[in-house]
């Protein structure tokens, strides 16, 4: 069905729980990432010397992609659709990005706004965020 109002509000939420605590949100994110798939350290530079909050381009890599899923929800809310750039679907397949890893990351996103909303956590906010990512990550394939 569509993307509803209530939806991205949900997924604007958790943007925002996220941003009140990027460095320590993003350690959660990038540790869950590394424990599923420990060869993502090889595809970023900046985790050459492990998960450091004060790293500012590890945090920037983090914030960048949580904002686009909340880019995502507003189109879909705006549109029914999402649509990424070019550029972003060209570098991930440059650098072999599948399917099994973009669900590493949908892992990781979930767990990290888990823990940054608290008690706000819920089913519904938990399948608004899917929602966009899924659809976000089959645009960036399709791009
Ligand atoms: C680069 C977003 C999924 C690996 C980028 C960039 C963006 C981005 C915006 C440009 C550089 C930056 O600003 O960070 C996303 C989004 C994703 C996603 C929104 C999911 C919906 C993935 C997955 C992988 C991956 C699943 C593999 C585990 C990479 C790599 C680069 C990159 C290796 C190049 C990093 C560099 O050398 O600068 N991504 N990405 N991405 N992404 Fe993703
Ligand atoms: C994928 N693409 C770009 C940036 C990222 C940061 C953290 C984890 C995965 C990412």
């Amino acid at each position: 069905g569509a993307f509803t109002e209530k939806q991205e509000a949900l997924v604007n939420s958790s943007w925002e729980a996220f941003k009140g605590n990027i460095p320590q949100y993003s350690v959660v994110f990038y540790t869950s990432i590394l424990e599923k798939a420990p060869a993502a350290k090889n595809l970023f530079s900046f985790l050459a010397n492990g998960v450091d909050p004060t790293n500012p381009k590890l945090t920037a890599h983090a914030e960048k992609l949580f904002g686009l899923v909340r880019d995502s929800a507003a189109q879909l809310r705006a549109n029914g659709a999402v649509v990424a750039d070019a550029a972003l679907g060209s570098i991930h397949s440059q650098k072999g990005v599948n399917c099994s890893q973009f669900l590493v990351v949908k892992e990781a996103l979930l767990k990290t706004l888990k823990e940054a909303v608290g008690d706000k956590w819920s089913d519904e906010l938990s399948s608004a965020v899917e929602v966009a990512y899924d659809e976000l990550a089959s645009a960036i394939q399709k791009a």
